[in-house]
């Protein structure tokens, strides 16, 4: 079939991904094909904000002209090299990676879940080569309801249902403990000299937005100081001023031994990963044994550098941190009025509300059509959560401008319940 010139409807593309696509998603039935900024369009040509932000993703704006602009200047100079060659944007941008996040070296991948494996298999081998851990004994401790990627060995540690059933065999060498309880964290390193790492998300994103109490970070990282145990923070989601400052580990000042980012280094531009460490730990990958084809390339360098710079220029973090304090006291006066909002929690502008329904309900579901409908895109989590995360160039005539399409909708909602 050649490709179409002719504008189909939403009911067409839809159509198309169902007979042509994996059912491997159930999105919203929105068609989108625009986006600039915290707007996108619909093939209808419908303006919503986007409350979602590709997960987190483009925290700096839909195609933010300078990401845009780097992205297609490398795009037309040079694209890929593989890394059998140096180029004249990879160890630029490694510098300025690693010193914008404070480490000595940064391995560059392409996915969350890519740098995830990375980073295990680097806290693995330092767990050997480092620590001394008998071969093939590592462990590394996760926390329920964790996310981190999909592939075989990351769904090894997790516990839920449908990211597991039927992919084993699975990866062993796990120990999995209760999230945000440091005494669990400290009983599971008392117990156990074979442990390599700790991983950890600073606030559980897919699990429905659960910030740790104040402290838990800062507690955990001293833990796995004493335990010779290397604190890794996956702050793919959470990191890149989302929650109010560059990395969520900096609320409490920690810094972990191994750091992986994802989505927004790139503003959702273009798949970047990347873990960062210092050399007493980097040290142990050694030529041959670790890579990935296009991992580091020039474009990736290129638009890296700029959506980093964009995340400072133009104060990102501090503007997530004064909105998303100002979403959460405008959603806490609509639970005044509202009997479906349980509560609004989150950080920044990472937050979520918990909907006053059963997880097994489609309160929350059907409450993101409504919203939809009101012009604002958002999607539930798990059940009755649904996560709010615009990004972060919204300004606070626009923010107040969509809680009260948060607040109408649920408003009108209950009235017709
Ligand atoms: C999907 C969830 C969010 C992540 C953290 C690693 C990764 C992710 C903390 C892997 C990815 C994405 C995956 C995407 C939807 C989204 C998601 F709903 F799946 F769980 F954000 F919460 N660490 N999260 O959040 O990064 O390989 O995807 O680049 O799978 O539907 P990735």
């Amino acid at each position: 079939m050649a490709q179409t010139s002719e504008k189909l409807s939403s009911k067409d593309y839809i159509a198309l991904e169902d007979k042509y696509g994996a059912h491997n998603y159930h999105p919203l039935p929105v068609v989108l094909e625009k986006g600039a900024g915290v707007h996108v369009w619909d093939v209808e040509g419908k303006k919503y904000y986007d409350f979602l932000s590709a997960y987190s993703a483009v925290n700096q704006g839909h195609c933010h002209p300078k990401i845009i602009g780097a992205l297609t200047d490398q795009a037309n100079t040079l694209t890929l090299t593989s890394r059998a060659f140096f180029n004249d944007k990879l160890g630029v941008y490694e510098k300025f990676a690693s010193e914008y996040f404070g480490f000595e070296k940064i391995l560059p991948m392409n996915t969350g879940a890519e740098a995830v494996e990375t980073a295990l298999k680097i806290a693995r081998k330092w767990g050997y080569e480092k620590k001394g851990i008998a071969q093939n004994q590592g462990k590394i401790i996760v926390c329920e309801n964790n996310f981190h990627g999909r592939t075989t060995t990351i769904i090894s540690f997790s516990n839920d249902p449908d990211a597991r059933q039927n992919f084993g065999p699975f990866t062993t060498g796990f120990v999995r403990i209760p999230y945000d309880d440091i005494d669990a964290l400290r009983e599971a390193l008392r117990d156990d000299s074979n442990i390599a790492a700790f991983l950890v998300e600073p606030i559980q994103g897919e699990a429905g937005v659960y910030v740790p109490g104040d402290g838990y970070l800062t507690e955990a990282a001293k833990l796995c100081k004493e335990h010779n145990v290397l604190f890794i923070a996956d702050e793919v989601q959470t990191g890149i001023a989302r929650t109010g400052r560059i990395l969520a580990v900096d609320h409490e000042n920690v810094k972990p031994d191994v750091l992986i980012l994802g989505k927004a280094i790139s503003g959702g531009v273009y798949p970047i990963s990347a873990v960062l460490a210092d050399n007493d730990i980097m040290e142990v990958i050694h030529p041959g044994q670790h890579g990935s084809t296009f991992g580091g390339n020039p474009i990736a360098a290129a638009v890296a550098m700029a959506a980093l710079e964009v995340v400072k220029d133009e104060k990102l973090a501090e503007n997530a941190e004064v909105l998303g304090e100002l979403f959460r006291i405008e959603i806490s006066k609509l639970a005044k009025k509202s009997k479906l909002v349980s509560m609004v929690r989150g950080k920044g502008l990472l937050n979520a509300i918990i909907v006053n329904d059963s997880p097994n309900s489609t309160t929350a579901w059907d409450l993101c059509i409504k919203l939809a409908e009101n012009g604002l895109l958002a999607k539930p989590t798990h059940g009755n959560i649904i996560r709010f995360a615009p990004p972060l160039v919204i300004n606070q005539e626009q923010l107040l401008e969509c809680t009260s399409i948060i607040g109408k909708t649920f408003l009108d909602f209950e009235e017709n319940m």
